[in-house]
């Protein structure tokens, strides 16, 4: 019987499903190849393809869901002796829908499944948004165009750069968040309430149609704390009281509004009263109409794409025990997605999240559960390599690893204009289990970060998570961090699984625009106990331009701020100019990190600076910006 099965296969190659492509060259295949079979197959796919097609270079199919699932429906990814190839035409892949890959549809035997952008870096491109067409007049150089969507959007994509949601006051240039109105403190005894505001008479004017009462009004964006210029919420207004001079928001805020007697920098949007300057969009949800007021006063030409989802790519296992491993995506483009309805960083306070945790206060420190997630996220993964990406113009995060994730590789990419964080690595809880560690970070340029989350926005950021290499990276312009690393100053060092990072050949510049107390290199609560011995090493990191907006209230940026618990660090060959505070600021509890060669101290050795090493390498694929 054996022998005649076998017969019957070698018979059927060629015949019935001449999709498949193994070692190269096209076989055809009968029914199904055995998983045995399956070494170094390799797929095509096309936007002009056809997923009723066989999947060849000359037939290909249309989109990554219908390869990964007949991938999945043969097991064609069990058994690889080679890594599996999804070859993806050069194009816009269109995406309604977020494009999940579990732990189903992992690579074996230490090969990977890779969908690759078969054209070269950045040519497979992945499109959540889509276009806005229709425009007419409106008044005062303002367009209208219908939208027909069944939900609201939250920023929006006009010829690739994002606009500015209509807000007053009008920011002063497309990358900067100020100037800003100053809250006051409307009531003595209202300093610490989180959801009411206070505003000057004049600020807010009372002709402004801010549709405060229906389920679609005005916002603010605040950077709540007074002079703690730390975290920015976007919080919807839920009444207004002039006599008072007060706005009472549907949220409370992470922070009250007011100080030690100084107030909020915050501003007004989302209300069509408040579209007046060229760049400045406003959507009538409720009228499914969108305004948007062009430079060139006219329309002709405009490519505006409204963005439909937040997510392009989850790569999640079912558990920390059932993973996704040894999946690769390769040279793709994911651009234009959404922000979300309301943002804040966290719960307000220790209990809130209604979770019991070992240290509850870290659920101030993470952020909110309808929070974690970027235009790619990973969940229970190991072994994921993101390389030669080109993300940009997100409304979030670029790339989240939330919890359970080990050995990912994210490496010459590109990552662009970004809502909040380029990459943020969420490590879980405290004392309830080491799940991420080991992620190595190389060879990546980001830049334009914290686009609508400018507090606590980072290049990378490595929250609760241990043993991970930040390299030949450069981090260009946001409000606060460039690379932030932080648990919590109350963790005890067995129960803190932040310890020996690694930083070398980094250049980190224009951070710390907006915000204070910080600086482009941050830690924070992760060795909160001696001894401090150094197990983490930072070398060959440069840190040009921490000076932030003089609408700033909080201590002027420092170039590294090694805050409370921002110890055990080795700096060795680092050099800072241009700061606007000193250049590095160590924890207060007293010197508990090691300094050799650092240009803050006496004897500073400049030619032991490997400048053609710092920052991306030569084989960076993409164009520098
Ligand atoms: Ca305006
Ligand atoms: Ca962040």
């Amino acid at each position: 019987m054996s022998t005649r099965s076998g017969l019957i296969v070698g018979a059927a190659v060629g015949l019935l499903v001449p999709g498949l492509v193994l070692g190269g060259s096209a076989i055809g295949a009968g029914a199904a190849p055995t998983a045995e079979q399956a070494g170094c197959l390799s797929f095509w796919v096309s936007p002009n393809g056809d997923d009723s097609a066989i999947g060849t270079e000359a037939r290909p199919w249309q989109t990554v869901e219908h390869a990964r699932d007949t991938i999945r429906a043969r097991s064609l990814n069990q058994h690889l002796s080679c890594d599996l190839v999804v070859n993806l035409r050069a194009g816009t892949y269109q995406v309604e829908k977020t494009i999940t890959f579990d732990d189903r549809d992992s690579g074996s035997n230490g090969h990977q499944v890779v969908y690759r952008s078969a054209d070269g870096p950045g040519k497979a491109v992945f499109e959540a948004a889509a276009d806005v067409t229709g425009w007419t007049p409106y008044k005062d150089g303002i367009f209208k165009a219908p939208v027909d969507v069944s939900q609201p959007f939250y920023t929006l994509y006009v010829d690739g750069k994002r606009a500015t949601t209509a807000r007053f006051p009008n920011r002063r240039s497309d990358d900067e968040w100020a100037p800003y109105l100053r809250s006051i403190l409307f009531d003595p005894t209202k300093e610490a309430v989180r959801d009411q505001l206070g505003f000057n008479t004049g600020d807010i004017d009372p002709s402004w149609d801010l549709r405060l009462g229906t389920s679609w009004p005005a916002q603010v964006t605040v950077w709540s704390g007074g002079s703690w210029s730390w975290f920015t919420d976007t919080i919807p207004m839920l009444d207004i009281n002039f006599t008072k001079r007060r706005t009472t928001l549907v949220s409370p805020a992470r922070y009250g509004f007011i100080n030690s007697g100084g107030g909020s920098r915050y501003f007004v949007q989302n209300s069509l009263s408040l579209l007046d300057q060229a760049g400045e969009y406003y959507l009538d949800y409720p009228a499914k109409t969108l305004y948007y007021k062009p430079a060139g006063g006219t329309m002709d030409g405009v490519r505006v794409q409204r963005p439909e989802l937040t997510q392009v790519f989850s790569l999640a296992g079912a558990s920390s025990s059932r993973r996704l491993e040894n999946l690769s995506l390769d040279g793709l483009t994911v651009q234009h997605t959404d922000f979300m309805e309301w943002y804040r960083y966290g719960w307000n306070g220790t209990g809130d999240s209604g979770f019991k945790h070992k240290y509850p206060k870290y659920d101030t420190q993470i952020e909110l559960p309808r929070n974690r997630w970027g235009a790619i996220t990973l969940t229970n993964t190991r072994g994921v390599r993101l390389t030669r990406l080109h993300i940009q113009q997100t409304g979030f995060t670029a790339i989240e690893l939330l919890f359970a994730n080990e050995r990912t590789t994210v490496s010459d990419s590109l990552l662009e204009h970004i809502g909040n964080d380029g990459i943020k690595v969420e490590g879980g809880w405290p004392g309830e289990g080491d799940l991420a560690h080991g992620n190595t970070f190389t060879n990546n340029y980001i830049h334009h970060i914290g686009e609508l989350v400018p507090g606590d926005s980072a290049g990378v950021e490595i929250m609760n998570s241990g043993r991970n290499e930040i390299s030949h990276t450069v981090v260009e312009h946001g409000a606060r961090y460039g690379i932030s690393i932080e648990s919590r100053p109350e963790i005890p060092n067995e129960d803190n699984y932040t310890s020996g990072n690694t930083v070398h050949h980094v250049r980190l510049s224009h951070l710390a625009k907006d915000s204070g107390d910080t600086g482009p290199f941050y830690a924070y609560g992760v060795r909160n106990q001696p001894p401090y011995t150094p197990d983490a090493a930072v070398s060959q990191l440069i840190i040009d331009d921490a000076n932030a907006d003089p609408s700033m209230p909080d201590s002027k940026p420092f170039g590294v701020h090694m805050d409370f618990g921002g110890c055990g660090f080795a700096f060795s060959d680092v050099k800072v100019t241009n700061t606007e505070s000193d250049p590095y600021h160590g924890p207060s509890a007293g010197p508990c990190d090691t300094f050799a060669n650092v240009s803050w101290e006496p004897g500073f050795d400049d030619s032991r600076m490997q400048y053609d090493r710092i920052g991306v390498l030569p084989s960076f694929p993409y164009e520098k910006p």
